[in-house]
């Protein structure tokens, strides 16, 4: 890392300014090779940089003047990439960017790689493997959540929980390899119920972070709800006044909707995939037998399903029974409430979790916007994603997944009196894979596999 690296660190295409980046030992004397407090035909006099204090100035290639510019020098280690880093500030231009940049170039500076400024932030220690990742997030963010997750990442969150795990596993492993190596003096190994439960701790946390790996997968392709009922109770309506436009096809007669009918939409940021089905009940309808089959492989697939009632009948129990799977939230809706006034109201049985069915009429919309606030509230409420969570993407999902099964073996190996060698082998495997997060023990293939998703300038 002696040499020099510059790059331009903003977008291409015209803009108000751009920045180029210089990272290494010769920034400050390169930037003073082309940086004069005054334009290139007036007499040049030679910056003195302090350290974090904005300069204005001209960059000068011999008798030209290319642009006039702020420099921001930056004395390691307090800079992005921890080593001598200056900001030239010019105006966003491709040409004059570019001029700045062959400028540095015929000075030694060498074009930074993708993501190199902050590979070297990552090997010089001012960031661990997670917060490079969370740049990258921070760039690509699409949605407010995304970018929450990852400003969370970049504080350094997930780094700082592997970190407190692998030091927990360090202390074990020393005690473990005491006894191996002077059995004499260590005495055999004991494994006292405080290790149990401290080990127990470290699993349920890694575990507790491959599921919300899980949960922010599930935010990302939608959260499936299936809507479902019997014939006729305004099913389609209520899909279309959700989506609102008209999807389903809407007739009076029983059993129009046979093929699951599916549409997306976002509810106050959470997207959702919406599926309508057929009418559930006893007939010799051959086409409708079909339909009904679907429908009910759409209940499986769903996370969430929505059961639709009608007033002036009693609550269908026999077909929620035989329909409704126990392990999914459902949510219970009364349409054509416009028609109630004369009407009883079906009331689910105690047994059911939620018996207190939303009242909609999707014909005049009353209730939908009761009807969405409830869904997000059973889903969200569902998610073990917290304000504060930090999201592990899919590659610490992996190797969280390989250092729990070493911590599983090993916890076995514990209660079976397994040997001390093979239980500290487990244990060094599992701290290894948690390492590959953080990028203790990360290999340059995962290193070059993280930082060749980056940008030149990055
Ligand atoms: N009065 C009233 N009629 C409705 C309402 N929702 C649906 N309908 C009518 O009920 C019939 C069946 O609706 P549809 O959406 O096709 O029901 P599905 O078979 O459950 O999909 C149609 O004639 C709709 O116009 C509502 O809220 N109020
Ligand atoms: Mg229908």
């Amino acid at each position: 890392m002696t040499d020099t690296i510059a790059a331009i660190a903003t977008p291409f295409g015209s803009g108000g300014i751009g920045v180029i980046r210089i990272s290494g030992l010769q920034s400050f004397n390169l930037a003073a090779k082309i940086f004069s407090k005054t334009p290139a035909d007036v007499d040049k006099r030679a910056p003195q940089f302090i350290s974090h204090r904005v300069s204005h100035g001209f960059i000068c290639d011999g008798e030209t003047t290319i642009d006039e510019v702020l420099v921001v020098p930056m004395k390691a280690p307090r800079s992005y990439t921890a080593e001598d880093v200056v900001e030239i500030q010019a105006h966003s231009g491709t040409i004059v960017l570019r001029r700045i940049l062959d400028l540095l170039f015929s000075h030694g500076a060498r074009p930074a790689e993708p993501g190199e400024f902050t590979r070297r932030a990552f090997l010089n220690g001012r960031i661990d493997l997670t917060q490079a990742e969370a740049v990258a997030d921070i760039i690509n963010a699409r949605s407010d959540s995304s970018l929450k997750f990852a400003a969370s990442q970049n504080l350094g969150t997930l780094g700082q929980s592997i970190r407190n795990m692998i030091s927990g596993l360090t202390q074990f492993l020393a005690r473990l390899e005491a006894a191996i190596d002077f059995p004499d003096d260590a005495g055999a190994f004991s494994y006292t119920s405080r290790d149990k439960a401290e080990l127990q701790l470290v699993a349920d946390k890694i575990g507790g972070l491959i599921q919300q790996h899980k949960d922010a997968c599930f935010l990302k392709t939608g959260i499936r709800l299936a809507i479902c009922g019997e014939p006729n109770v305004g099913k389609s309506s209520i899909m279309n006044r959700i989506l609102e436009k008209e999807k389903s096809i809407i007739t009076a007669v029983p059993g129009t909707t046979r093929d699951p009918i599916e549409d997306s939409l976002i509810i106050e940021g959470i997207p959702f995939v919406i599926v309508d089905t057929a009418g559930i009940h006893q007939t010799d309808d051959l086409v409708e037998i079909i339909g009904i089959e679907k429908a009910r492989d759409q209940i499986e697939a769903a996370d969430i399903v929505l059961y639709v009632i009608e007033p002036g009948k009693p609550f269908p129990e026999k077909t929620v029974s035989t329909t409704l799977p126990d392990d999914k939230p459902v949510i219970f809706a009364i349409n054509k409430m416009d028609l109630a006034h004369e009407l009883d109201l079906p009331q689910p049985p105690s047994t059911y979790a939620d018996t207190s069915p939303v009242e909609v009429s999707a014909l005049t919309g009353q209730g939908i916007n009761t009807l969405r606030t409830k869904l997000l509230e059973r889903c969200i409420g569902n998610l073990e994603i917290g304000d504060d969570a930090v999201i592990p993407n899919l590659r610490h999902k992996n190797a969280l997944v390989q250092a729990l099964e070493h911590m599983t073996t090993m916890m076995e190996g514990l209660e079976n009196g397994q040997e001390e060698e093979t239980l500290a082998l487990d244990v060094k495997n599992c701290i290894d894979h948690l390492g590959t997060i953080t990028g203790d023990t990360a290999p340059p293939d995962i290193l070059d596999a993280v930082f060749n998703n980056f940008c030149i300038g990055k």
